[in-house]
């Protein structure tokens, strides 16, 4: 056992570590114990492709407030891989939906199953699939710090696709177990197998890439996992709370790496006075119109991960208890929802069958994709103002903006319609001729991936990206974080 002040302690005496006493059900770790080999499997033929002897990892130890973690430098494929559930609050009552007070649910009660479960393998799928499309990034790490950065992500997003593949073998039989099977054959940017949302199947071919989806895609997980948090099914609110925790070192990764990114730009854009992107992008640095393009794509892609502007299922699952909105405790309604309406983005007829960008009234239930998409977009403005404020002290006017929410939208009301960042709508040739100003296009992609030379010394850093403020855990930017090998 490894005790730590303030939580449940984890298990590190079992074959998969654990806080939600495994061993004394044995079925269910045998079941787990024979998934596990195929999760190794999995790690060695998708995981992280550079190999490396040891990184400095943080390992999860403890649940409680205090003293959660260990760090120190371990093979990744001696990773301990487990289950933590938050501590387990006895009188918890149910926050929302019909069953509202009613007390939370420690098993699946028979009538929620199938949607419990679709949930479940969303979420699951994704884990997995961002270390698929993270496996090659190590072989141009701009330093040993963003490498053991984005090995600790790997690791703790493996942990996640455990999370998942735990409740699915505890709680749904011989589906569960199929399901958590799938989880390993289906792969990102598979032709026969693709992953189960758009996002999770686009590459992230370089560390711009990586950036942009370390803030906005994993922001989308934060927002989704903070919703199935609320669930009424405790052992899923307690996995998702822990899992949050986690995910806050992913936040960071994605907002201070693109910091990083704007501050080297505006810095050799202020010293050799100029805005000309060309100028830059001859210096070796990104240029803030290609920064802008990045982030208008993984913005706009992420965007979808919320599913449509109005959605029965959404509001199914927020009747029956299964998924709540963010913060749920915090509204002042009566959180059922069932007389209220909202507006949502929508396309508003315009007349002689024309439409416009605009706004319609729906019921509160099935806009709550909306609701949460809003949360999300404060949210993300909050990283564009961090950017701006880098800009703004280089002393330069240029500034960065989230593009309109109808801005390239494959998924809900939007996807059949062209608009423009500003929101303007465009016809399919207009589009044509002017989305190569707002979307990466192959040069902009050949310029960034040009700059991803591997810097794999000991406390040195790429010329296109500025080092960070502080290192990992209080130790030095030139630390040894990874050996290789
Ligand atoms: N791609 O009724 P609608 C993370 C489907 S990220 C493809 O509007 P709903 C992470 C939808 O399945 C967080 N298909 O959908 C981040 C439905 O199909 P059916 C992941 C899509 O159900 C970084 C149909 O379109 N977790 O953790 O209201 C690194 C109609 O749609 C997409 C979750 O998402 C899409 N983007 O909302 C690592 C939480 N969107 O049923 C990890 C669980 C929709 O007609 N998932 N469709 O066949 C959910 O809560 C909801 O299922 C969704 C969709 C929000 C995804």
């Amino acid at each position: 056992m490894t005790t730590a002040p303030g939580g449940t302690a984890a298990d590190y005496s079992e074959k998969i570590p654990n806080n939600v006493d495994l061993h004394e059900d044995r079925r269910l770790q045998r079941a787990l114990e024979s998934w596990q080999p195929n999760f190794l499997s999995w790690w060695q033929e998708m995981g992280p492709a550079l190999p490396a002897r040891d990184v400095y990892l943080r390992t999860a130890v403890n649940v409680g407030r205090e003293g959660w973690a260990h760090f120190g430098h371990v093979a990744m494929r001696d990773y301990r891989w487990g289950i933590f559930l938050a501590e387990r609050d006895p009188g918890r009552l149910i926050g929302f939906g019909q069953h509202k007070g009613e007390p939370a649910w420690q098993q699946v009660p028979g009538e929620y199953r199938s949607e419990l479960r679709r949930l479940l393998v969303i979420q699951g799928d994704t884990e997995p699939a961002s270390v698929e499309q993270q496996r090659n990034l190590g072989a141009t790490a701009p330093s040993l710090y963003d490498l053991r950065n984005l090995f600790q992500v790997n690791v703790e997003e493996g942990r996640h696709l455990w999370a998942m593949v735990y409740l699915l073998h505890a709680y749904f039989g011989r589906d569960g177990r199929e399901e958590a099977e799938d989880l390993l054959r289906r792969n990102s940017g598979s032709a026969d197998a693709p992953r189960i949302l758009g996002a999770f199947n686009e590459e992230t071919p370089d560390w711009l890439s990586f950036f942009m989806f370390t803030y906005f895609t994993d922001r989308d997980g934060k927002y989704q996992l903070g919703t199935l948090k609320e669930s009424a099914f405790d052992p899923l609110s307690r996995t998702c709370e822990f899992m949050l925790k986690e995910e806050a070192h992913h936040m960071m990764v994605g907002t201070t790496g693109v910091d990083r990114v704007v501050e080297r730009t505006a810095r050799l854009m202020a010293e050799n006075d100029t805005a000309d992107a060309a100028e830059v992008a001859a210096r070796g640095a990104i240029p803030l119109e290609m920064i802008q393009k990045y982030l208008n794509f993984h913005y706009s892609v992420s965007l979808d991960l919320f599913g449509g502007e109005t959605s029965t299922n959404v509001a199914n699952y927020y009747t029956a208890g299964l998924k709540g909105r963010w913060l749920e405790g915090r509204r002042k309604d009566d959180h059922k929802l069932t007389d209220d309406g909202m507006f949502v983005d929508a396309l508003v007829d315009a007349g002689e069958g024309k439409h416009s960008i605009g706004q319609a009234e729906v019921s509160a239930l099935t806009g709550l994709n909306t609701d949460l998409r809003r949360e999300y977009t404060a949210d993300c403005q909050s990283g564009v103002n961090r950017w701006n404020k880098i800009l703004a002290e280089a002393g330069l006017p240029q500034r960065l903006r989230l593009p309109h929410v109808a801005f390239n939208r494959k998924v809900g009301v939007f996807a059949g319609i062209e608009a423009s960042p500003e929101g303007e709508l465009l016809s399919v040739s207009a589009w044509a001729a002017r989305s190569a100003q707002w979307l990466p296009t192959d040069v902009d992609k050949t310029h960034v991936r040009s700059l991803m030379q591997p810097v794999h010394e000991r406390g040195k850093i790429a010329a296109w990206i500025a080092p960070p403020r502080s290192g990992i855990n209080g130790k030095p930017f030139d630390y040894e974080y990874v050996h290789l090998s």
